[in-house]
């Protein structure tokens, strides 16, 4: 096994760190660094199933992917913030308001973090939480069917980054944004960017999770306009504060890439949300107009609907005094992460040659004897030394994001000098240290975030991949390193490719779901106001210039299949439901011309693809998932004739 150089360098700048994506702190070539029984200890047998599901981001693609460990096997891909033509999610009609916000039909979106639902600080698995960046947004999926049921878009935020993060027992979600921008209604918004001290600002959105996961924006906070990264709720003794990581404390608006890391620190915000949501219960938040969507898919129909929302609850700014601290952190902190304790907060300057660790304990005991040493924009600033646990000296170039393995021990991605670093959170010793290929930014231990790591695996997930596989062209696929992490040393286990481009995923094991999975829908329940309950009842109804075609499909036909008395320029709306009571029987319908995707009906199901004829003809229809031995046969003809 290579060990490749470590880079030991103290005064790091934002040029090295931008060296470090472009021509690398790395070796050129990178052969195979496993261990020498890799294939055995990731194999699983066909027929056998993974031990943990791996819920791993997408990035730009705005899809999640679930993958399988240890195989690495991709098992799905569920879209979430972007339409998807394989099940014509975004395309159907159910499913297009899923996508709506106040711009109106957003199909992409920027999906950066995952965060699992939790119970009492671990995974209980019942939902999955991503945020969408750029139209900012937060989807919830339902786990028991790896659908999409509910995006909320998040008013007065703008690169909605520092989200989805979730408190101990999954009672808000919170989204902190990346570029402060002017708070209020659009008029309000229309100010000179160099105004931004005095109009920019922060907001940290609070999001309320029901018992059947159902979410609703509670209440906001309006910060100091810095950018927010990354955050982490606390847990157990830090239950009830909200710690996050902020950069451009300069606030600067123009080339942040020098302005914005002037300072020699930047700050962890800590929030007292406890405090916050009590203020609020007693009725110190105020309403203020807020224009945002809010869509949920209903259950009985597999129907979308979407709400445009007024008014958004905000704290009373006079009472951010006793909620928000802010704590010195170097350099450009990326993440924030706290331990399974609850104790320790790391905060990982992406240009720091060091890894601060905060006491939880100290800094309640800095709060309580005011051990400030000034303040930022009115709130105080805790003293350093004060929080501080420890620092990690030296640990590698570019920390960004740190995880735990249950047995006091953090791993640390180090982007700059691309690899991971293992260190004792007591002691702050560097216990073992190993390559990635190439440029790590997130990191994942199965429960790794919560109170309840799984510390057997870690996943890293590479930004940069070159010679890892088969060379396809310009764009190569995103590179994921599985390894063991059990024993004293990390051990290299696997690569394998992703899909889009990773960044934060979590994983769990999968006896927490796989017997709750939902096989199909039960077709007494559809209550779809176009279902057809049985071939009998298929038929062709017009309506105006709309054509309802209230289509079945069941092994090996569609009923009507044979359509006439269409006109060029009508709307015709192909409702079709799957009759089929079977698991894994899904049927797909197409037609010729129709600029739009398939639409995939899963069993019990009725999912409507709408389409405009442009001319008249014989437009032959099919099913396009091969779903019998006369599968082929599966079609029909629609005849078009002139308006
Ligand atoms: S970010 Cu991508 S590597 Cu958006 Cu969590 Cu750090
Ligand atoms: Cu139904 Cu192929």
């Amino acid at each position: 096994m290579k060990i490749k150089q470590v880079f030991r360098i103290t005064a790091v700048s934002a040029a090295i760190v931008a060296m470090g994506m472009a021509t690398g702190c790395r070796p050129q070539t990178s052969g195979s660094q496993s261990v020498g029984d890799a294939a055995s200890r990731v194999y699983v047998a066909p027929g056998e199933h993974d031990e943990f599901y791996n819920i791993v981001s997408g990035g730009f693609n705005g899809q999640i992917s679930v993958v399988g460990l240890p195989s690495g096997r991709v098992l799905k891909i569920v879209p979430v913030f972007s339409a998807h033509p394989e099940n014509g999610y975004g395309f159907s009609e159910e499913s297009k308001p899923m996508l709506n916000t106040s711009h109106g039909y957003v199909p992409w979106d920027d999906l950066h973090h995952i965060a699992i639902s939790t119970t009492n600080g671990e995974h209980d698995a019942r939902w999955a939480f991503a945020n969408g960046n750029n139209t900012p947004r937060i989807a919830r999926l339902n786990l028991n069917t790896f659908e999409t049921e509910e995006i909320i878009e998040i008013p007065n935020s703008a690169g909605n980054h520092s989200s989805p993060f979730i408190t101990e027992n999954t009672e808000y979600v919170i989204a902190g944004t990346r570029f402060s921008v002017p708070i209020g209604t659009d008029e309000d918004n229309d100010v000179s960017i160099d105004t931004y001290k005095k109009n920019f600002r922060g907001t940290v959105s609070f999001i309320k999770v029901g018992n059947q996961g159902d979410m609703s924006l509670a209440f906001q906070l309006v910060t100091p306009g810095v950018n927010f990264d990354l955050s982490r709720a606390g847990k157990g003794k830090s239950h009830g504060w909200f710690f996050f990581s902020t950069y451009n404390t300069e606030q600067a608006h123009t080339l942040l890439e020098v302005n914005a890391s002037q300072r020699d620190k930047d700050f962890i915000m800590a929030v007292n949300w406890k405090k916050a949501e009590e203020y609020i219960k007693a009725g110190e938040g105020n309403l203020v107009k807020a224009r945002y969507a809010h869509n949920k898919l209903d259950h009985n129909t597999h129907t979308a609907s979407s709400t445009m929302m007024e008014e958004v609850l905000q704290l009373d700014p006079k009472l951010l005094k006793d909620i928000i601290y802010f704590i010195p952190c170097p350099k450009s902190p990326h993440g924030t992460d706290v331990d399974p304790t609850g104790e320790y907060i790391v905060g990982s300057g992406k240009l720091a040659a060091l890894i601060p660790v905060f006491s939880f304990t100290k800094l309640m005991k800095a709060i309580e004897d005011k051990d400030f040493e000034g303040e930022y924009d009115g709130h105080p600033i805790i003293r350093y030394e004060s929080a501080l646990h420890g620092v990690v000296d030296k640990p590698g170039l570019g920390p960004l994001h740190t995880e735990f393995d249950g047995r006091g021990n953090a791993y640390t991605s180090m982007f700059v000098s691309s690899e991971i670093v293992k260190w004792d959170i007591e002691t702050l010793e560097v216990l073992d240290r190993t390559p990635t290929f190439y440029s790590i930014g997130h990191l994942s231990i199965p429960g790794g975030p919560t109170a309840k790591p799984h510390g057997k695996y870690m996943v890293a997930y590479n930004k940069i991949t070159k010679d890892r596989y088969l060379p396809t062209g310009p764009e190569l696929a995103h590179s994921a390193q599985l390894f063991d992490i059990s024993g004293d040393k990390m051990q290299l286990l696997l690569d394998f490719p992703t899909i889009g481009e990773p960044h934060y995923a979590e994983a769990f094991p999968a006896t927490l779901i796989k017997d709750k999975q939902v096989k199909i829908y039960r077709i007494e329940d559809n209550n779809h106001p176009y279902v057809t309950k049985g071939a009998g009842n298929a038929r062709v109804e017009r309506d105006g210039n709309k054509v309802h075609v209230y289509m079945t499909s069941i092994r090996s036909h569609f009923a009507p299949d044979n359509i006439e008395g269409v006109k060029v320029g009508d709307d015709v709306y192909f409702h079709v439901t799957n009759l089929e009571q079977d698991w894994d029987v899904p049927h797909g319908f197409a037609i010729k011309g129709a600029n739009t995707a398939e639409i995939l009906i899963m069993p019990g199901a009725t999912q409507t693809l709408k389409w405009t004829p442009d001319r008249p003809g014989i437009f032959p229809f099919y099913c396009t998932d091969f779903c019998s031995a006369l599968h082929q046969e599966m079609s029909g003809y629609l005849r078009v004739s002139p308006a």
